[in-house]
């Protein structure tokens, strides 16, 4: 018994020894020392040994188990380095490599116009307003002079939710309710989406943007509406820009009046972009209506106002000579990253 543990001893030796990898050496460990093992199978013959050789060969077989298992584990650590240095090696990454560009998105042109008429304006010292879309009939119509019956509250041209609320047509309900609350003196504009019950063609849409300005403080005059719609004509335009008023009528303003800028693509002289016209009508103005502001608890005998309204989409048609404004809504980024 004594030859066959050393034999066992000394071929698991080698075996371990000669071991390529973790997995091969775990199978040598089951092969010697597990339940089935080479040892276990030994140990099973002690029953024929006398009584004296018998505590002799448990300590020998003992011994060698001990020394296989510290030759298992020292390979194994040895295994395991070798292993760990193969992954390293082999999932090492290239931090050189040139990285994936992220694709960089850029604003709508929608928003990039409504950016900068607001960049425009907080540079003269207003502030921006936001309202609810959803409005009260009141405040959309009503409050701005078009009672119940007014031909321009038509309700072929507005949403109705139910006869007392309203998806907003134009952005005046939001200044209407900063003059509720606020005292003059009021610089305000109010960019956002308005709603009217429009057939969708190349220049109308149900749903589009606005950007409304109202200012009310003492001593606010038309010769002020004129001088400040003149500056962000030059700024959205050019400076070479000129600017005409023509009398017109909304119900909320008094006097009223429509503004043309002159083509910023001939100059004036006549082209296709003002169909020979010269000019380009962009916004309506005028000077706030008294009834409008005694509504709103602002005592005319002190105060004026003068207030306009811009189509934002009719803005960027002509800013980036955009022929159908259905483009602005239809999200192709072909066409969205040329602005
Ligand atoms: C247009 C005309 C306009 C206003 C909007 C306004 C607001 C208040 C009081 C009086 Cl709270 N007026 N806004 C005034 C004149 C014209 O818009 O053609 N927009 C596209």
């Amino acid at each position: 018994m004594e030859e066959q543990l050393k034999s066992l001893e000394q071929k698991a030796l080698t075996d371990i020894e000669g071991a390529p990898d973790s997995k091969a050496l775990e199978e040598i460990r089951i092969n010697y020392l597990g339940k089935k093992g080479g040892l276990t199978a030994i140990l099973k013959t002690m029953g024929k040994l006398s009584a004296e050789e018998r505590p002799v060969m448990g300590a020998l077989a003992n011994a060698v188990r001990e020394t296989l298992t510290a030759a298992i584990e020292q390979k194994g650590s040895l295994l395991k380095a070798e292993e760990m240095q193969k992954r390293l090696a082999a999932e090492t990454i290239d931090v050189t490599l040139p990285g994936m560009r992220r694709p960089i998105g850029k604003k709508h042109p929608l928003t990039q116009i409504i950016d900068d008429v607001t960049d425009i304006f907080l540079g003269m010292g207003y502030n921006v307003a936001e309202g609810p879309e959803v409005e009260l009939d009141y405040y959309n119509f009503e409050a701005l002079n078009m009672p119940p019956g007014h031909p321009a509250r038509d309700t072929q041209d507005t949403f109705y939710i139910d006869p007392q609320t309203v998806l907003r047509t134009q952005t005046s309900s939001v200044q209407i309710r900063v003059m509720e609350n606020q005292k003059p003196p009021i610089r305000i504009i109010s960019p956002g989406r308005v709603y009217r019950s429009d057939t969708v063609d190349a220049t109308h849409s149900a749903v589009f943007h606005q950007i409304e300005g109202l200012v009310v403080d003492k001593g606010v005059s038309m010769g002020m509406l004129k001088g400040t719609l003149e500056v962000i004509a030059k700024r959205l335009f050019g400076e070479e820009t000129k600017i005409r008023l023509r009398p017109h009528h909304f119900p909320y303003t008094e006097p009223s009046c429509e503004v043309d800028i002159s083509c910023f693509r001939c100059g004036g002289k006549g082209c296709p972009l003002c169909k020979y016209e010269g000019w380009i009508e962009i916004l309506g103005a005028g000077m706030v209506h008294p009834a409008v502001l005694e509504r709103c608890g602002i005592d005319t005998t002190v105060y004026s106002g003068f207030a306009f309204g811009v189509g934002v989409e009719r803005l960027a048609m002509f800013r980036y000579e955009i022929d159908d404004l259905r483009l602005l809504y239809e999200n192709d980024v072909r066409f969205l990253s040329q602005f």
